[in-house]
């Protein structure tokens, strides 16, 4: 019976634990005409979109801010990092970059409402033209 009830409780803490731990994750916010970056540590709730773990660090994180545009297609438009906005006359904007291991970056193929950030993944803002 007490074995019973102890095996219960740790199974308990077990399954808590699992739901409520975020994985981590790196955020750089680079500005890739002054070349300039910051490297942020963030947190995505399991299986969480990248606008869960950028909402976090906002909340965490003083010095990290960003707006976002709702479009009916593709959902949350990321405008502005920072205070820096991306802009149609000047054709700037917030590209969304994975790092991969060997040191390069890919391009995401989704918005920060639909990207979901693998545990530890290093995500990249990068302030650029098109
Ligand atoms: C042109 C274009 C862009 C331009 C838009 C600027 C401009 N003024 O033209 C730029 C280069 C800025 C861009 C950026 C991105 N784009 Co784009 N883009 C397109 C493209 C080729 C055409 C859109 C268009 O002009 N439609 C016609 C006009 C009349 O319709 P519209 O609704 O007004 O179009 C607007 C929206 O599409 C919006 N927009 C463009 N891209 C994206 C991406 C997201 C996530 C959102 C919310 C809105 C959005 O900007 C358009 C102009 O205002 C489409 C693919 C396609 N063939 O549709 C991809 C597409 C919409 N983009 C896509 C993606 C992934 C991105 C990026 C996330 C890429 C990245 N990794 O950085 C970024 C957005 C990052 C951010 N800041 O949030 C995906 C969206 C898929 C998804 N489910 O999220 C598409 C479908 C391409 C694909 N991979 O299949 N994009
Ligand atoms: C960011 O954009 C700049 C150009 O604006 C480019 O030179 C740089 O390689 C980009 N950074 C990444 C990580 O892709
Ligand atoms: C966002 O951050 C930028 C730069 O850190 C700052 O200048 C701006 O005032 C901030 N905006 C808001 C709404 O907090
Ligand atoms: C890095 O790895 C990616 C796949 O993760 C691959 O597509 C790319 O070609 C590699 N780049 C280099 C320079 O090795």
């Amino acid at each position: 019976m007490a074995a019973t009830t102890l095996l219960s409780t740790v199974l308990v803490l077990l399954v808590t634990g699992t739901l409520c731990n975020r994985d981590p994750i790196m955020l750089t916010v680079a500005n890739g005409l002054t070349q300039t970056r910051h490297t942020y540590s963030s947190s995505v709730a399991y299986n969480g979109v990248l606008l869960g773990a950028m909402k976090q660090l906002r909340m965490e994180d003083s010095s990290f801010n960003f707006t976002t545009r709702e479009t009916q297609d593709y959902g949350p438009y990321l405008v502005s990092v920072n205070g820096l906005a991306g802009s149609d006359e000047d054709h700037t904007y917030w590209q969304l970059l994975v790092d991969c291991v060997n040191g390069s970056s890919t391009v995401a193929q989704v918005g920060v409402g639909c990207y979901i950030p693998k545990p530890n993944e290093h995500i990249i803002l990068n302030f650029t033209t098109y």
